[in-house]
């Protein structure tokens, strides 16, 4: 038998092959790039730029539910296509993209000293591989029938059949666009999960990295794990769709006439599109959480309060995220003690949860809090999750839900829990990463207003949304008519809501631009000006350039956190200094 050869281990390779030379030529550069922070920005830029695209068609549905009858391209059709593209942006092209495709990319191999990702290559085909799952989903804007208008849960068997907005092209493109998402989501998320695993610096222990990159980590692995439930929906919905299968598909007669479908299982893809549903929200949520923690423990200049139970906590989360999805599913008509199985399930996650709000408070706690920018929006997030949470305790009760499923209750719920609050979140490390990024700082009084105008804008659009809720008004309808159970005086509500929407829609124009403004104008950024411990902010130059680290890879001698630590000369004392060049007196300090 041939005998293995042993690899050079170069993963603390200290030479510099390779990485003392920047790829030459824009193309090399920027578009053909296989560096990480370039990736990153690619993916960053590509999801904002569809985000945009769903907060317009937010704009445009709140249009229609506010002053209805004014606006004459908005019918019934076209309202259910917005929401569905909306949602699905929303939660999968922006979010998701940008959270693990941007954030993670940028941030992995920086905080855990490493030149670049373990398979560079791989990486930079995952970003093309999304552009395409982007080109597809955006074209069905422009085929005959438009997108489809299933929702975003794209429940079969409406989804596919005539009747339904898009039963024709769109739901196809969908559906290829999610396969295609999925296939770069996959190629990206074994990089990133590898990376850590393989490629920390010497010192970086496991349980000495930042919070953010526990949150990237566990909910990559998520990721990993749920994907694939939806990508064979969608491959057998489309199967459905096109070779006249039915495994979604029960007998059904349509306008009087029997399809050939039969035998097939609608409740199945529910079951199926919730087992990746739900984790989603936690591969969205745990970087946030990670973020944040850092950005609160930076911005108070205190260690983050319980980092192990904080850890345990997003493990935890992510396992019991795989078994509640059915709490999506009280109103399927399965089982009734399914239905305690998952309300008892849910409900647990509460406590980890709870423990994080608890720990984020406990280190704002007798903090020096410094209120920058990302401190604020890092503060709006702890306040906007804590009300979404909670709705959410109700909702995971069968019985509050059977009576506020369908209604704008839920819609309340979850644009608090996982619309608002990672968005706060992606606000707070964009403020807090710019000057890493670019090396210029964003304009703070700009930053301030833009916080001030989401944050209370956000709780003007949706407080009054659970109200609606209450009173029964249904999600996903065009226009009330006449509902005689519903008060005249929700249109007022709603106008009132939709005024808030725009107003907040327009606010996001400040943010846009504080960041071209500041990409050329802003105030030059000094190295770490945060005075941040972790690795990312520690590289000889700043911006980090290609391979990051010069010719010599850092080592790690203490967790992300030693903030205002006593007999320490400075109030923030990074991973890679050794306690000999920190320590007031050279026996110890206290
Ligand atoms: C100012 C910002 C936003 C506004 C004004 C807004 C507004 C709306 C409206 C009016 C609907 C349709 C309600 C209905 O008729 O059922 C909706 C649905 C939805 N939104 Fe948002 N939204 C915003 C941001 C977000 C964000 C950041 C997310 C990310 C998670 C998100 C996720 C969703 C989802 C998943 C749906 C459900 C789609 C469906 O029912 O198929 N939204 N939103
Ligand atoms: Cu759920």
């Amino acid at each position: 038998m041939k005998e293995i050869q042993p690899v050079a281990d170069d993963n603390h390779d200290d030479s510099c092959d390779g990485y003392n030379h920047q790829p030459s030529g824009f193309i090399a550069k920027y578009v053909w790039s296989l560096d990480h922070k370039v990736i990153a920005i690619q993916y960053s830029v590509t999801a904002i730029f569809v985000g945009l695209i769903a907060l317009v068609l937010s704009a445009l549905m709140r249009l229609q539910l506010g002053f209805p009858d004014h606006f004459s391209f908005i019918d019934p059709t076209s309202y259910l296509q917005y929401v569905t593209m909306h949602g699905i942006i929303m939660v999968i092209y922006l979010l998701t993209a940008l959270l693990l495709g941007g954030f993670g990319n940028y941030l992995i191999p920086l905080m855990i000293g490493a030149r670049d990702m373990v398979f560079p290559f791989l990486n930079m085909l995952s970003f093309w591989t999304y552009l395409v799952s982007v080109i597809v989903l955006i074209a069905s804007f422009f085929v005959t029938g438009g997108p489809t208008g299933a929702g975003w849960t794209l429940y079969p068997p409406q989804a596919i059949l005539q009747g339904t907005p898009g039963a024709d092209n769109g739901i196809l493109l969908m559906l290829l666009s999610l396969a295609i998402f999925i296939i770069a989501f996959t190629m990206g998320g074994l990089n990133y999960v590898t990376t850590i695993l393989q490629a920390r610096t010497r010192g970086m222990t496991l349980m000495r990295m930042p919070l953010t990159l526990w949150g990237i980590f566990i909910a990559t692995i998520l990721g990993l794990l749920a994907f694939p439930a939806l990508l064979v929906s969608a491959i057998m919905m489309l199967f459905d769709k096109l070779l006249g299968t039915s495994f979604f598909m029960p007998a059904i007669l349509s306008l009087g006439e029997s399809l050939d479908y039969t035998g097939g299982s609608p409740i199945l893809f529910q079951h199926l599109f919730w087992f990746f549903g739900h984790p989603e929200v936690y591969i969205v949520a745990l970087p946030a959480f990670g973020m944040v923690s850092d950005v609160i423990a930076t911005h108070a200049r205190k260690n983050i309060f319980g980092y192990r139970m904080m850890v345990w906590a997003i493990v935890a989360i992510g396992g019991l995220s795989f078994v509640v999805w059915a709490h999506h599913m009280y109103v399927s008509g399965m089982n009734p003690y399914f239905g305690f199985f998952f309300a008892t399930t849910t409900l647990i996650i509460a406590v980890p949860t709870a423990l994080k709000v608890y720990n984020w408070l406990l280190t704002l706690w007798r903090g020096n809090i410094h209120f920058t920018v990302p401190m604020f929006f890092a503060i709006g997030f702890i306040f906007t999750f804590t009300h979404g949470g909670l709705t959410g305790l109700f909702l995971g009760n069968v019985i509050v839900d059977l009576p506020l499923s369908d209604t704008f209750f839920v819609v309340a719920h979850f644009h608090m829990v996982m619309g608002v609050s990672p968005i706060m979140v992606l606000f707070a490390a964009i403020y807090h990463w710019f000057p890493l990024v670019t090396g210029r700082m964003l304009h703070t009084g700009l930053g301030k207003l833009h916080f001030w105008v989401t944050f209370l804008g956000t709780y003007a659009i949706y407080l009054p949304m659970h109200y609606l809720g209450f009173l029964g008004v249904p999600r996903r309808y065009f226009a009330l008519g006449d509902t005689n159970f519903i008060p005249d005086s929700t249109q007022t509500l709603n106008a009132g809501i939709t005024v808030a929407a725009l107003i907040v829609g327009v606010g996001q124009l400040i943010f846009i631009f504080n960041l071209i403004w500041s990409l050329r104008r802003g105030k030059k950024a000094v190295a770490n000006p945060w005075q941040a411990t972790s690795l990312e902010w520690q590289t000889p130059q700043c911006p980090p350039v290609h391979g990051n680290w010069g010719d010599k890879v850092p080592v790690v001698y203490r967790w992300a956190y030693d903030y205002s630590v006593p007999g320490h000369k400075t109030d923030f004392t990074p991973q890679n200094k050794p306690d000999s060049e920190c320590l007031l007196t050279d026996k110890g300090g206290l």
